[in-house]
């Protein structure tokens, strides 16, 4: 399209720079994509397009894009090119589980466990979820995916009493405690934004320092016994909360 040849020229590499093409070029593409040049699900130009337009080789365009792939900037769907990932719009006025929510919205869930098992809990632990002396948590740390990128790094704690065997939890914690009888049916949710730390920013994917919002949820069983205490890093470039409100 004619908006487009305007836009060749700021995506051309630069002949004196010494950064390497496909670098040069997926930088620029990326700040192009973060600049809203795309709509969410449009596809991108084709490779060859790229190399035609800009002078560079297919070869070129194609590591640079597996660049932005590999970020999950965009994905690539059914051999039919590459289209811009969409930001997950996540309702903050329904209470659902990652895995429910991802399946809604037409994103492949999965998960990459990082750690779980027994811990001593922490004073913030034992506040939250009102833990007896010596009472003892299960603690669950995973990378969420959705269609294989990471959105977000979870770390969630339960009373042992109510997950006694961590191990046992399969790809949904929700549907696991379902089984299992206790049902979360109620949460409390602060949300504020941090900087990740070079922990979190590794497993997330991300550098050091860049924002992300930090939600942590108490949830509850319909017995009123808070059960998960939660802390989820959501990635600030996929995530929107979306709220309706009235008056
Ligand atoms: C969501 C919840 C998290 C909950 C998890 C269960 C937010 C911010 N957090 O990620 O508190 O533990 O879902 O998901 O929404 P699962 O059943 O797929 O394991």
């Amino acid at each position: 399209g004619s908006h487009m040849d305007s836009r060749w020229n700021a995506l051309k590499p630069e002949e004196t720079s010494t950064t390497p093409l496909y670098l040069q070029f997926s930088r620029k593409l990326a700040e192009a994509i973060h600049a809203g040049w795309w709509q969410a699900d449009e596809a991108l130009p084709s490779e060859r397009t790229f190399s035609e337009e800009l002078g560079i080789s297919r070869v070129t365009a194609r590591k640079a894009l597996d660049v932005l792939l590999e970020q999950g900037l965009i994905r690539r769907r059914h051999g039919s090119g590459t289209f811009i990932t969409p930001r997950l719009e996540q309702p903050l006025s329904r209470l659902t589980s990652f895995t429910e929510m991802l399946k809604m919205k037409g994103f492949e869930p999965s998960s990459v466990w990082l750690s779980r098992g027994i811990a001593t809990p922490t004073h913030e632990e034992v506040i939250k979820l009102g833990l007896s002396p010596n009472a003892q948590v299960a603690r669950l740390k995973r990378q969420r995916l959705a269609d294989g990128v990471v959105m977000a790094i979870e770390q969630s704690s339960l009373p042992l009493t109510y997950l006694p065997d961590p191990q046992a939890v399969g790809s949904s914690l929700y549907a696991y405690l379902d089984t299992m009888g206790h049902p979360i049916v109620r949460a409390l949710q602060h949300i504020r934004a941090v900087n990740a730390n070079p922990d979190i920013a590794a497993i997330a994917g991300i550098k050091p320092g860049e924002a992300m919002l930090l939600i942590t949820r108490i949830g509850y069983t319909a017995d009123n016994v808070a059960i998960e205490l939660t802390d989820t890093w959501c990635r600030n470039d996929y995530y929107d909360f979306v709220a309706e409100l009235r008056r």
